[in-house]
């Protein structure tokens, strides 16, 4: 029998990436985000059975109920990746707009543990099970413009450090992928649309892609029973760490 997977937000960047690598490892899918037509895309272009859900992660009852209707073909969920989700904005604290703080807040975090508390069941009735969140260097590092993205990443970190906690001594998994840069339709979103500055984000790089995040979430997945992966953090080779910060300023000197 095939193994069945839910990828969060699966129609562009890792999301999609892992559906069309799980697919070709022979797993069955559940896909969810608002928009239906790339998920129908994917759905003609992919040879295995999936499950279209088109939802908006912050809407709890919509999640709830799609839960729970979920088809009996695709009710024994093995894999949980918690992929959803946004930066908005990159300016400074102090200029930022509430409302994208409230949105990452509601897209990252609450979206986020709707879907687990809501899957979970379907885990430890059969006792087992794998939920796979998609965290970020950004929950580990600060860096200029992060602030509540940052922190809502921090968040999800610590959220599966605890559930890991919780689920102890059953055989439920929980792991933790922080990338760092990764070219997708990540900074498109996160800069408003506007495709030169998101281009610029990764003019003369070598980013991250989906297929590898898709390739590290396959790796997780793939470890024997026994083996929980906690974290991993990942960054192509041509990001770093800065030093610190020193603002120097005459009055000291
Ligand atoms: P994309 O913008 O390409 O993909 C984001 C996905 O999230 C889309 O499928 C989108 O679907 C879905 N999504 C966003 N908001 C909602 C919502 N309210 N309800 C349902 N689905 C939603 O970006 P990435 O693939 O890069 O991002 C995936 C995850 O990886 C995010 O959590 C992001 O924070 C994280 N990440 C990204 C990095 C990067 O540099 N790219 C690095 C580290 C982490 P739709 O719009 O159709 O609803
Ligand atoms: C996305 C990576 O460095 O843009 O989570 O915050 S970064």
């Amino acid at each position: 029998m095939k193994k069945t997977i839910c990828i969060t937000g699966a129609t562009s960047g890792f999301g999609e990436a892992c559906a069309r690598l799980f697919a070709r490892h022979n797993w069955q899918l559940i896909l969810t985000g608002r928009r239906l037509k790339r998920l129908e895309k994917l759905k003609q272009e992919l040879d295995t059975e999936i499950h279209i859900i088109v939802h908006d992660i912050r809407d709890r009852e919509a999640v709830k109920k799609d839960v729970d209707n979920l088809p009996e073909q695709f009710s024994s969920v093995d894999v949980l990746v918690n992929n959803a989700g946004l930066a908005l904005g990159l300016g400074p604290a102090q200029d930022a707009d509430l409302d994208q703080w409230e949105t990452m807040v509601d897209t990252n975090i609450k979206g986020l543990i709707y879907c687990t508390r809501f899957f979970l069941p379907l885990m430890t009735q059969k006792n087992s099970g794998h939920i796979i969140n998609i965290g970020s260097v950004a929950g580990n590092w600060p860096y200029p413009g992060g602030n509540v993205y940052g922190a809502t990443k921090a968040f999800v970190k610590q959220f599966g450090n605890n559930l890991r906690t919780d689920l102890l001594g059953t055989n439920i998994r929980v792991s933790n992928i922080e990338p760092g840069l990764a070219e997708t339709e990540f900074s498109l979103v996160r800069l408003s649309g506007d495709k030169e500055k998101a281009d610029g984000i990764y003019t003369g790089t070598k980013p991250l892609t989906g297929e590898d995040i898709a390739e590290i979430v396959l790796w997780v997945t793939s470890q024997p029973p026994h083996v929980n992966v906690n974290r991993v953090e990942v960054m192509p080779v041509c990001q770093s760490c800065g030093p610190f910060a020193i603002h120097r300023d005459k009055e000291f000197s």
